[in-house]
């Protein structure tokens, strides 16, 4: 039984995590039989969540996690894909993953108290009160590095929202009238789009982004697919 590590369930969402919710989805999207386990980032082989253990392999990082369980399982999702459609895939996949996530990040732990004070508590809650606001003063001030060094947090927050609107854009013109984001049956990528565009539109995370976001019916609809088809055990989004 693949063991699979993650922060622990919250907010009606399969995961605060983005990529946690992102390979926790492709789990379930290939059938596999797994047992989740509630951890933090410091326990994790490159210090960040997700990671799974299988047998003798450990590993973190949805991307090498994902291409693990194809390799090892078997990929009935994405079979019938043409190498023009796993490029387009990839694409949005690395835009969610690699752009939209920082536009989010900043959301959660830097733009408003309230937002902040939010986020503190869903990730931190379960921690003992002497050690809570102190490992929540030092996770934060290595996520504000970690926004400041891939650039985003350089930005006003305007500037920051005009670029998540743009990745809103882009999203929702790609999935167009499709029930999934390659077409009419679900692939490997879908497990990113659900990830990453619940934990913008459907979390206590209030900002223009998400409010944009929310404008999209086609992505509200989308999001709201994949949650019933997935996760009948959580309410809709
Ligand atoms: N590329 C990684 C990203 C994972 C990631 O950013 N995880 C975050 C939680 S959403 C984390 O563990 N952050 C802790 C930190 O950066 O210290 C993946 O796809 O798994």
């Amino acid at each position: 039984m693949i063991r699979f590590y993650q922060l622990k369930r919250t907010w009606g969402l399969p995961n605060l995590c983005h990529s946690c919710c992102k390979t926790e989805t492709y789990l379930r999207m290939a059938e596999l039989p797994y047992e989740v386990n509630a951890t933090l980032p410091p326990m994790a082989p490159k210090g960040k969540l997700p990671y799974i253990v299988d047998g003798s392999a450990r590993m973190g990082d949805s991307r090498f996690i994902v291409r693990y369980l194809k390799k090892t399982y078997g990929d009935h999702l994405d079979q019938q894909l043409s190498t023009a459609q796993i490029g387009a895939g990839r694409a949005m996949q690395r835009l969610l993953e690699e752009h939209l996530y920082w536009v989010t990040m900043f959301t959660r732990w830097e733009w408003t108290r309230e937002n902040w004070e939010t986020n503190k508590t869903a990730i931190f809650s379960g921690i003992p009160v002497l050690i809570r606001d102190v490992a929540a003063y030092h996770t934060r001030r290595g996520i504000r590095k970690q926004l400041w060094g891939h650039g985003t947090r350089r930005h006003k927050p305007e500037e920051i929202f005009e670029l998540g609107f743009e990745d809103i854009d882009a999203a929702s013109n790609f999935l167009e009238n499709k029930p999934y984001l390659l077409g009419e049956t679900p692939t490997s990528f879908d497990a990113t789009g659900y990830g990453f565009l619940v934990n913008t539109l459907a979390c206590p995370i209030e900002s223009p982004v998400k409010d944009y976001a929310l404008t999209k019916k086609n992505l509200v609809d989308y999001v709201n697919r994949m949650q019933t088809r997935y996760y009948p055990d959580l309410v809709a989004a």
